[in-house]
């Protein structure tokens, strides 16, 4: 049987967004780095997933990394509180399992006690077992704009810290329409969601950044509610969600000594600095690095990909 590399190097591919010899690869759909579609691979084919199972996803630069300090806050509330909770020394992608990268090899490296695992694969090439246990999944997408802006700021911060260059972003932007971005096209990643939330409401909780950013506590309590964590009305009283929704905040975590100073994966080549994760935070900050011309050709681009499907970002 050709191995996974094999079959890779056999794949279309495309210069990645840097000055690095690191192509993206056509898989199944989706344009990714060598590395993640190995994991991919393989996680289709030993991942198993426990119906207890809470599977956070998104596409990258989307609002992955709050989702999952929120989300670990809701399920460990009872064993921690905003004095002692992990995340205030470790980043959330160190207390959330990322599959193509953790779990790839085997679906038992994980902590017993953590229902939560995270994933950038694209719907319909989830391993079989997520797609078919009874287990939960959330997703989150965000304005490409935003996504975009903050997409190419994220590879400008990496490549300076691994002697690269990124390529201009009007480069990255052409790629980003074009669909050739890590885990893009974008929009299909959405689409893919969002239909299967449509089919499948209990199944699947389909957030926008946007509109957490707009009234986080809310949409924390409908979170704890999706996953099977509801707030008890004494909870409320107590103002747990509100603590919850302020350890998380990214005022808060990105000042966090650990979030400053600490590194994602160090050791390994993938290493990265845990800052990169945290940049503004805000809507709407394309507007400085954007062109009106460039705005309005994402805006057209997500109007004829959304059309018809009920959603809008
Ligand atoms: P990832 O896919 O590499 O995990 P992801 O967390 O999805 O990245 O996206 C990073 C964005 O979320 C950054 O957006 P920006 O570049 O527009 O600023 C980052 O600042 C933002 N972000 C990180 N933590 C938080 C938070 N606690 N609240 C709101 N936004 C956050």
């Amino acid at each position: 049987m050709a191995s996974f590399k094999e079959i890779i190097s056999t794949l279309p591919r495309r210069k990645g967004w840097t000055d690095s010899n690191n192509d993206l690869f056509l898989y199944q759909g989706f344009w990714c780095y060598s590395f993640f579609i190995e994991g991919v691979m393989s996680a289709q084919q030993n991942f198993q997933s426990q119906p207890s199972d809470i599977v956070i996803c998104s596409a990258p630069k989307t609002g992955t990394t709050w989702l999952k300090s929120l989300t670990f806050a809701i399920v460990t509330r009872t064993t921690f509180d905003d004095s002692t909770s992990p995340l205030l020394a470790n980043l959330s992608h160190d207390c959330v399992p990322f599959l193509e990268v953790d779990l790839a090899q085997s679906s038992t490296n994980r902590d017993p006690k953590n229902p939560l695992l995270a994933t950038h694969v694209p719907y319909s090439s989830l391993p079989r077992s997520i797609i078919d246990s009874s287990c939960k999944i959330v997703y989150i997408c965000r304005n490409p704009k935003d996504s975009f802006v903050s997409f190419y700021h994220f590879i400008a911060r990496l490549s300076a810290s691994k002697d690269m260059k990124p390529v201009a972003l009007e480069e990255a932007f052409e790629l980003y329409c074009q669909g050739v971005s890590n885990y893009g096209p974008y929009w299909d990643h959405v689409l893919g969601f969002w239909k299967a939330s449509l089919d499948r409401p209990d199944k699947i909780l389909f957030l926008k950044y946007e509109e957490m950013i707009e009234d986080t506590v809310l949409y924390v309590k409908k979170l704890a509610d999706f996953i099977g964590y509801p707030f008890s009305s004494e909870e409320i009283k107590k103002g747990s969600i509100d603590k919850i929704v302020s350890m998380c905040s990214f005022k808060n975590l990105s000042n966090l000594e650990v979030n400053k100073s600490g590194k994602h994966r160090e050791g390994t080549p993938g290493v990265i600095e845990n800052k990169i994760y945290f940049r503004k935070g805000k809507v709407g900050d394309w507007e400085n690095y954007l062109t009106p011309e460039m705005a309005a050709q994402l805006d057209s681009i997500t109007l004829q990909k959304l059309n018809g499907s009920g959603l809008t970002l």
